[in-house]
This record gives C-alpha cells, structure tokens and sequence, in this order.
C-alpha cells in the first residue's frame, strides 16, 4: 500500500515536471515574440537574453528541491503508517490482555512491537538528516519568490511592448494620412490652377468690357458737356431773370419798410396822445375818489343818524297778527288752496309768507307746528323754485323732508306738485296746489316813533 502511493506520487511529480517545462517552453516562444517585435529596444534585447537564463536557472533549482521533497514527503508517509499500524497493535493487545492464557502469542507480539520501534527509531534519525533538506526548501522558496517577481517583472514588459505597438500603430497610421494627403495634393494643384486660368479668362473677359464702357462713358461724357454747356446758359438766363426779381422785390421792401416806419411813428404819437389821456384820467379818478369819500363819509354820518332815530322807533301790528321784527303775520284759522291763499293775503295788503332768514324760519315754525300752513314758495311758473315777490330760492334740503320736493304725480289731480308748505313737523313739502291748507300772510309792521 505504501509502495502504491509513493509510485501515485512520483506520477505526480512527473505531470509537474512536464507542466513545468511547458510553462518555460511558453515562456521561451512569447520572450521569442517579445524579442521579434523589441527589435528597435536594446534595453528589450538585453532583457530577452538575461530571461530565459534565470528561468533555466529556476527550473534546475527546483528540480532538485522537488527531488528531495519528494524523499521527504515519502519517509513522512511510511512514519505515519508505521504510527497507525503501532496504535491498532496496542489497541488488539489490550483487548487481548485478559486471556493471558495464551503467552506465546503475545511474546510474538510483544517481539513484533519492539521490531517495529526499533523502525521507527531509525526513521526518525533519516528524518533528522531530512531537517538538513529544509533549508534547501527556504532556498527553493526565494526562488520561487524569484521567479513570480521576474514574472511580474515580464508580464510589465510586455505590456510596455505592448503599448509601444500601439504607438507605433498610431504613428503608421499619421504617417498614412500624411502620404495619403501628400497624394491629393499635386491634383489639388492642378484643380487651382485650372480655377485660377478660369479666372483669368474672366478677368481679361471683363477688361474688354471695362474698355468698352469707358470708351462709352467718354463719348457720353463728350455729349454731356455739349448739354451742360446750353444748361448753364439757361442757368445763366434764370439768375438773371431772379437777380432782377430780387432787385424788384428789395424795391418793393424799402417801400414797406417806409410805410412801416410811418405807421410805427403815427402809433408813437397814438401812444403819446393816451399817456397824456390817461394821466388826465387818472387825475380825474382821484378827483372821483376824493368826491367819492366825501360822500362815504357823509352816508356815514347819514347811517348814523338814522340808526339813532331806529332806536327810537317802535313796531305793531293789528289784531291777530303777530309781530316779528318789522314783519306782521296772520296765521289763519280756514283752510283754502295755494292761489286763494294768495290772494286772500293780498286783500290783507300782505303776501303768502317770505322766509328770509334762519332767525324768521325759528319764529315761525315755533308758532305753526304741528299744522300744515301753505307759504309763498312755488315752482309753477318757471319750474324753479321761486318766492312769491319773485325772488329766487336757494335750495337748503336740511329744511324739507326726505326725499321732498319730489314732485309727486300719483295723487289723482293731474300734474305734479308745485305749491310748498311747512308740514306739521316744522319739514317743507311740495305739495297739489289745488290742495286746502291753513296759511300764514306777511306784512310789513306799523312804525310808531315816540
Ligand atoms: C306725501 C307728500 C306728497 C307726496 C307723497 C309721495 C307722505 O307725504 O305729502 O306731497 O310727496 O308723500 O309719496
Ligand atoms: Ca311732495
């Protein structure tokens, strides 16, 4: 069984081998490859010489290393079957100590077991002789360590190689459009040049016309002289016909001038004559003035003397009239229609009431609430609002009821309404004239002096 697997193991060993001289054998063709496309590098020459001989170098290293491995590894092998196979001993000899019946079965044993450790001694010693290899294995690993760094040490050379083709790539392919564009040029001359003859062919084309045209333009010139020539003639003609115009009109102006310069000296002596009028005349006002105080003072003095006869003077009225002031007023006890109201107050020698003053109004309203009393206000005749005497009233709506005179229409007695009279709250209203109210007549007082 041991001699199995120590054969298994040297297959294995073999398969690594082979394995191995294929991976330097790989190696050898991509550093040949590599050599092949860095033969514009001396430094990527120098580098695919020293190659290959360090990894020559490595195998052979390992090759021994793996040999003595592999005598290591087979002695560890036969150790641990040897320690397997002196446990299950053990193991039966306990098992079978009872029946101590049978002791020449068990010195065989016993002389089997002691063979056995004897084995293992010496084993053990081929193993100390094996610690010597280890230090073969610490070399082996420094090489390995080698190879993995000159490993990666390639693996970056490549890809420098690499990169450099890319390069070189790209400057074949500059170099190509350079060549290609090179290429187009001779026949893009030849393109310029026919352009250049065409435009030439043009240019002289249109030299000729040019020539034409100014030999033309000359011609038309020559002609256009002839015509200005009889032009200025008539130019001539004009600015003498205009320089007499304007001799005849600067005649003409002189004589406005003289006609103005008159007028302006007749409307000095105008102005003359009213500064004088005006003097006298502002003489005369304060003459006016003087008089006019004169009389002032007079009327003054006129006023004065009548005030203080005034006071001397006393007013009454006849029965039933009521005396305000200078004013007499019946209220009547009867009721009649606006216009007979009116004409009854005539035959009284008085006229329907005249308000004239806040003072008047206060008097009167304190006497005729709460009874509707018609008063001489009518709007009948013009449709402004007017006193009997004819004197014209100005509106003051704090005095009527809201919302009056609203000249109201639906009362059945055709018309609106045109006649005022004070209510029973002391409020105007207009009213039907045809309609029977009390009245109040006006009249001027008796004086009485003393
Ligand atoms: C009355 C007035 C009358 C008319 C009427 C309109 C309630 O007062 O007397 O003149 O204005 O209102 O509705
Ligand atoms: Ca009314």
């Amino acid at each position: 069984m041991l001699e199995e697997s120590a054969l298994e193991y040297k297959n294995m060993e073999l398969e690594e081998e082979r394995s191995q001289w294929w991976r330097e054998d790989t190696s050898v063709r991509d550093i040949k490859s590599t050599r092949s496309r860095c033969w514009r590098s001396n430094v990527c020459s120098i580098i695919c010489v020293t190659l290959p001989l360090f990894l020559i170098l490595i195998i052979m290293v390992s090759l021994k290393s793996n040999q003595q491995d592999n005598m290591l590894k087979e002695l560890e092998t036969k150790a641990d079957n040897m320690a397997s196979a002196l446990h299950s001993l053990q193991s039966n000899l306990q098992q079978t100590a009872p029946h101590s019946q049978q002791p020449e079965e068990l010195t065989e044993v016993k002389s089997a077991v002691t063979n056995l450790g004897a084995s293992i001694t010496s084993l053990s010693s081929k193993l100390q002789v094996s610690q010597h290899d280890l230090r073969l294995k610490g070399l082996e690993m420094t090489m390995n360590n080698m190879s993995s760094s000159l490993n990666t040490i390639l693996s970056r050379l490549q890809q420098t190689v690499k990169e450099k083709d890319v390069r070189l790539q790209e400057l074949e392919t500059v170099v190509n459009n350079v060549s290609s564009f090179l290429d187009t040029i001779p026949s893009t001359l030849q393109q310029t040049v026919e352009k250049e003859g065409r435009r030439m062919t043009v240019l002289e084309h249109s030299v000729t016309n040019l020539t034409v045209s100014t030999k033309a333009l000359s011609s038309g010139l020559q002609d256009t002289a002839s015509q200005q020539g009889t032009t200025m003639q008539e130019l001539e003609t004009a600015v003498r016909n205009m320089s007499s115009t304007l001799n005849s009109v600067a005649s003409k102006m002189q004589e406005t001038v003289g006609q103005q310069e008159r007028r302006l000296m007749n409307l000095e002596t105008k102005a003359d004559n009213m500064a004088s009028s005006l003097n006298s005349l502002s003489s005369k006002l304060e003459q006016t003035d003087e008089k006019l105080m004169t009389m002032l003072t007079n009327m003054t003095a006129e006023i004065m003397s009548i005030k203080r006869s005034k006071d001397k003077i006393t007013y009454s009225c006849t029965e039933n009239w009521k005396l305000h002031e200078t004013s007499c007023y019946l209220f009547s006890s009867n009721t009649l229609p606006w216009h007979k109201a009116v004409d009854y107050c005539k035959t009284q020698s008085a006229t329907l009431l005249i308000i004239n003053n806040q003072d008047e109004w206060m008097f009167i309203i304190k006497r005729s609430v709460p009874t509707n009393y018609w008063i001489g206000l009518t709007d009948e005749l013009t449709g402004q609002w007017r006193w009997v005497d004819g004197t014209p009233y100005v509106m003051d709506k704090s005095k009527w009821e809201v919302g009056q005179p609203d000249d109201w229409t639906k009362h059945g007695l055709g018309g609106g309404e045109d006649c005022a009279h004070i209510q029973w709250n002391a409020k105007l209203n207009d009213d039907h004239c045809t309609r029977e109210h009390k009245y109040i007549c006006e009249r001027t007082a008796t004086a009485d002096s003393t």
